[in-house]
């Protein structure tokens, strides 16, 4: 079925939002089991949506239209290989990362899974060479810092990873990330690092990314101004994650030490390929197939529970219902895990960057809303920012709020304290607090209005045991098949980002502009004067 907002199913529900009323607290009072109802299990996530603007009936009116969409087919379509990113005539297998030995995913009818197991044993062997520190630099030191250079795709995932998976990293080794094309970023994250004893991962899909690529021969320059200029030391501390193995060799890195991986993995959904390597340095090869064994868990889940219990499935269709029925713009992920504070970058890019489109699969133009503005940050300290306007703002934010049943850190009491915050959150802004209850605690009558909650403000609330490398695993793979369902409901294809490029290809002509004596400026009067700015004051340095 299209994306069709007169079609029948979408209809209903529309008619259904608008004859029924969603109050958190009558819905509550009279469901005793309404927790029970709406809480849901996928491999060791507990997730409870018992506080979202929902009843039976949109459920299943939800699932209904899944179904209208041959939601079941896509989700098969997936998984069997078609090239359904039709934009780029791709399949999108990254499920096929997580496989295990007897497991077969095809692409053109060939079982691409021997190759996605080849990767992962030279990357065990080689992560394991550089922890035993085996693998020795130019000058015979062990390495210390790892530096990873690669930017969107390539950095966000393992980068997220790393600061998650902080409790199972090796003491020994530091993994530092760079991927702004801003020279901070590189110089900032080379202060202190010993030449002798550090290694560079130069991670891009494609070897040409314009960041990575700078960033990477401005590394080769700052290795070989230390080590006394002789080039044979790159071989020992450069190595690539690539599927570019010619632009690989002309950078000068040896071949035999590049990672590989496949046309058929989206940079945004790689960080459980070679894309992971430097994380896989940091918490060992055994932690990282932890970690694949928790993708393979939701990926199972999705695969084969109905779409009544399908928690990927669930969590996409309540989007589509907050974002085309009752018409919020954006959601929060407010994960009450420090060690999760990048989460929320991580999923901008997943979500936004596959599902920000505004055409459907055929070209035609949508006829609602897409892919909503995806924002977050780490609890509590959003409580201290901006909660405020999760709880009295004028624009209602439905949120995830993630915590963690233990913690990996012990220090007493502390993690209650976290966690009664997350569980205080949900139950705040769910059930607010009334002018009435306001007035009852003594609070005099002209502050009422300012101290009264209205509530009703949805949430989902995803409990975990423990921030494991299996559960990180699990919680990413449940957003990629949130984010797979969205874009089928919607009729677009996730799994491209022409939105990208018409930036970079002005940025390049700009580059030469700025270099040139007298460039011969034909942008709009804004552009050409800003340019002259920037020249003028650098001709003056
Ligand atoms: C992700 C995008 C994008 C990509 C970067 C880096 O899905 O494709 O973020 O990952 O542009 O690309 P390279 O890995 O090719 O350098």
């Amino acid at each position: 079925m299209d994306f069709d907002l007169a079609e029948p199913h979408w209809e209903e529900l529309r008619d259904y939002q608008e004859q029924n009323r969603f109050d958190l607290r009558e819905q509550f009072a009279a469901d005793p089991q309404r927790a029970v109802r709406f809480t849901y299990t996928a491999g060791d996530l507990i997730v409870d949506l018992s506080k979202h603007l929902i009843d039976e009936g949109v459920l299943t009116r939800l699932v209904a239209l899944g179904e209208a969409c041959s939601l079941e087919q896509r989700i098969a379509a997936m998984f069997r290989g078609d090239p359904i990113n039709t934009t780029e005539n791709r399949a999108v297998l990254h499920v096929a990362l997580r496989a295990q030995p007897g497991d077969t995913f095809k692409v053109d009818g060939v079982d691409v899974v021997a190759d996605v197991r080849s990767v992962l044993t030279a990357m065990r062997s080689f992560s394991d060479r550089v922890r035993q520190g085996d693998w020795l630099g130019h000058t015979g030191n062990r390495i210390r810092t790892v530096v990873n250079i690669g930017i969107g795709g390539s950095d966000l995932g393992p980068a997220m990873a790393y600061e998650a998976l902080r409790h199972y990293r090796s003491p020994d080794i530091d993994v530092r990330f760079v991927s702004n094309v801003d020279p901070a970023h590189l110089v900032a994250q080379l202060a202190g690092a010993d030449p002798e004893a550090t290694l560079f991962v130069i991670a891009s899909k494609t070897f040409t990314t314009l960041e990575t690529m700078t960033n990477a021969r401005a590394a080769k320059s700052w290795l070989l101004d230390r080590l006394g200029g002789d080039e044979s030391a790159i071989a020992k501390h450069f190595v690539a994650v690539s599927t570019n193995a010619t632009a690989v060799a002309d950078f000068g890195i040896d071949p035999a030490n590049m990672f590989g991986f496949w046309d058929w993995v989206g940079g945004r959904y790689s960080f459980d390929s070679a894309i992971g390597l430097p994380l896989m340095i940091a918490i060992g090869a055994d932690a990282f197939e932890d970690m694949l064994d928790g993708f393979r868990t939701i990926d199972r889940h999705f695969r084969s529970t109905p779409l009544e219990r399908n928690v990927p499935a669930l969590l996409g269709l309540l989007g589509v219902w907050y974002r085309n029925i009752v018409g919020h713009p954006t959601y929060a992920v407010l994960p009450y895990s420090q060690d999760l504070h990048r989460f929320p970058a991580y999923l901008q890019q997943l979500d936004m960057e596959s599902n920000g489109k505004r055409v459907r699969l055929d070209g035609s133009a949508v006829p609602g809303d897409t892919g909503p503005i995806v924002w977050g940050e780490a609890g509590t300290n959003g409580q201290h920012a901006f909660y405020q306007l999760l709880h009295q703002g004028t624009s209602v934010v439905p949120a995830d709020l993630i915590g963690f049943l233990e913690a990996n850190d012990d220090l007493g009491e502390q993690h209650d304290l976290l966690m009664a915050n997350l569980f205080a959150q949900s139950e705040a802004l769910a059930f607010g607090k009334t002018a009435a209850e306001v007035g009852a605690a003594g609070v005099s009558p002209e502050l009422i209005p300012h101290r009264t909650f209205p509530g009703n403000r949805p949430t989902s609330v995803i409990l975990a045991p423990k921030l494991t490398p299996s559960v990180l695993g699990q919680l990413v793979a449940l957003y990629e098949h949130k984010v797979f369902v969205q874009g089928a409901i919607w009729g677009i294809n996730s799994f491209d980002q022409w939105g990208v490029e018409l930036g970079k290809v002005l940025a390049s002509q700009i580059i030469e502009e700025l270099g040139a004596e007298q460039p011969d400026l034909s942008h709009d009067s804004s552009t050409n004067a800003l340019i002259e700015r920037y020249k003028a004051h650098k001709r003056r340095l």
